[in-house]
């Protein structure tokens, strides 16, 4: 009798215990913009399923990245550190890694916990110990020195080469008699680039862009590469392959607790979707995209569902900085923009200090967890450490991931009470307290001239009420300078 309350007991417990360890899937988009998906308001588009997650989800209103690009987004994300302490900047393909392989990550946190961590997608934060390195060997430290036990990615950017993908630390499709070489700073081999024969792209570079180095199907890329013919991506296939890798990653890990961060490329440059989405927005390849992102999130609740597991996975999706409409490429975003607002009423976009930069999608859902409904918490991808190990029970050891804050309440939607201080970084850093946002003095152009961006950089210093103004037309530096120190002040103190 004794035995079997124990017994009892025993499964009363590990079932408490397993309630609080769902899986976790991060879906993190690629400059998906605030106006971008039609819960957050956009009308020229649809994206319902993404749209379902959210219905059935929180869906934050003020909900940001760190930064508004994406290799410093990212480093946050996985560090829980401000990427601009480490001075974290969009890297080329050939970057070494600049995680350190020795201090708590995202995946770590999950792998104290006795999970199974994957990486699938875009990875963007460097690879191996150095820039010139062998593409044809083993290739670490990678996602798998620094906590996942799983990795299907592509190096860098879908506009830079090396244009492959790679699963735990080796390129896909290697061939010895046709080695793979980049170089970022001078041409490599004999492949034609978009500067000499234009007349191979199936998609011109924007002007002054520089997208035009090395051709790989049909489309100029950052950087110069050779070899690996096969190995090759071809982008219209890209997202299916993201996709199809991520299923298998859920169904081969579904009996036992589970993260998944899966890093979505779309809508980022080349926008190139597979041909069932093209034309179904109206909206150009850019819209296309997003439709294309949206039915690959729909796949991905299909297959929890199929698994079985809908209701003990928690999904986070969000984007890793602000719109842009012209990133380099003449894929008809602009011309076919149509009324479209990708960062909805916010000003500036990716690249921008104002809110389209780092104000983002930021849906969680949790259907066994979580009440449904909207939350104007302020929140951020940096805190996902924090809070995740909150969640788990697991220890934050001190001095790691110090920027990184306990939000659980507020990521769960148990709470309004969000941050109080957030530091966010375009071109300019701002400091966002309450509804105030201070964005301190600086001298870059107002207006980034290749993707015609509003920076957010101005000489002088501004104020915004974003309570009143979330669209920063009004700034009220000159009426209230006592705020203006404080919020200095703050900036100046997280900083240091
Ligand atoms: C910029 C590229 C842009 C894009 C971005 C990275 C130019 C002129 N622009 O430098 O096309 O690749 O880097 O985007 O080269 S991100 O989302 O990964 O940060
Ligand atoms: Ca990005």
């Amino acid at each position: 009798m004794k035995k079997l309350i124990l017994g009892a007991l025993f499964v009363v417990a590990t079932i408490t215990a397993r309630a609080q360890q769902p899986n976790v899937i991060f879906i993190c988009a690629d400059d998906l913009g605030y106006g971008d998906v039609s819960s957050y308001g956009a009308t020229r588009l649809k994206t319902p399923n993404i749209d379902k997650l959210a219905a059935k989800g929180v869906r934050f209103t003020n909900g940001h990245c760190t930064s508004a690009t994406c290799t410093p987004s990212r480093y946050a994300i996985m560090t829980g550190q401000y990427p601009w302490r480490k001075n974290a900047q969009i890297l080329p393909g050939d970057a070494a890694l600049i995680i350190p392989t020795n201090k708590l990550t995202l995946p770590a946190v999950f792998r104290k916990a006795g999970y199974t961590t994957g990486v699938v997608g875009k990875w963007h934060l460097g690879l191996g110990s150095q820039t010139a390195k062998n593409w044809n060997a083993e290739v670490k430290p990678g996602p798998n020195e620094v906590g996942f036990d799983y990795s299907f990615i592509f190096p860098a950017t879908a506009d830079r080469v090396p244009t492959v993908f790679m699963e735990n630390r080796h390129v896909l499709g290697l061939d010895d008699k046709d080695p793979i070489q980049v170089d970022y700073t001078k041409k490599v081999g004999n492949d034609p680039t978009g500067l000499e024969h234009p007349e191979l792209l199936k998609m011109q570079a924007s002007p002054n862009h520089g997208h035009n180095q090395t051709i790989v199907n049909g489309i100029g890329r950052i950087g110069y590469m050779t070899g690996g013919t096969k190995a090759r991506w071809v982008d219209e296939e890209v997202s299916f392959t993201f996709l199809s890798k991520a299923q298998a990653f859920i169904r081969s890990n579904s009996k036992k607790p589970f993260f998944l961060y899966l890093a979505v490329t779309e809508p980022h440059v080349p926008r190139m979707p597979a041909t069932i989405f093209r034309g179904k927005s109206g909206l150009g390849y850019r819209g296309d995209a997003i439709l294309q992102l949206d039915w690959t999130v729909g796949e991905i609740m299909a297959q929890l569902e199929s698994s079985g597991i809908t209701n003990n996975t928690l999904i986070v999706f969000s984007s890793d900085n602000g719109p842009v409409v012209d990133d380099g490429y003449a894929d008809e975003a602009v011309t076919l923009l149509n009324g479209h607002t990708p960062a909805g009423p916010l000003r500036g976009g990716k690249y921008s200090a104002f809110e389209g930069g780092t104000r983002v999608p930021f849906i969680v859902s949790w259907p066994g967890g979580i009440k449904p409904g909207v939350s104007d918490a302020l929140v951020c991808q940096l805190d996902f450490i924090a809070s995740f190990a909150k969640l788990l029970q697991v220890n934050v050891p001190a001095g790691e991931a110090t920027d990184s804050e306990e939000q659980l309440d507020a990521l769960l939607g148990k709470s309004r009470q969000g941050r109080k201080v957030l530091v966010q970084q375009g071109g300019a850093m701002s400091l966002v307290k309450d509804k105030w946002k201070y964005i301190e003095p600086s001298p870059g152009p107002a207006v980034l001239k290749l993707t015609n961006t509003e920076s957010g950089s101005l000489g002088g210093a501004q104020l915004y009420n974003l309570q009143t103004d979330i669209g920063e037309q009004q700034n009220l530096a000159a009426k209230y300078p006592e705020k203006v120190m404080e919020l200095k002040e703050a900036l100046d103190k997280v900083r240091k």
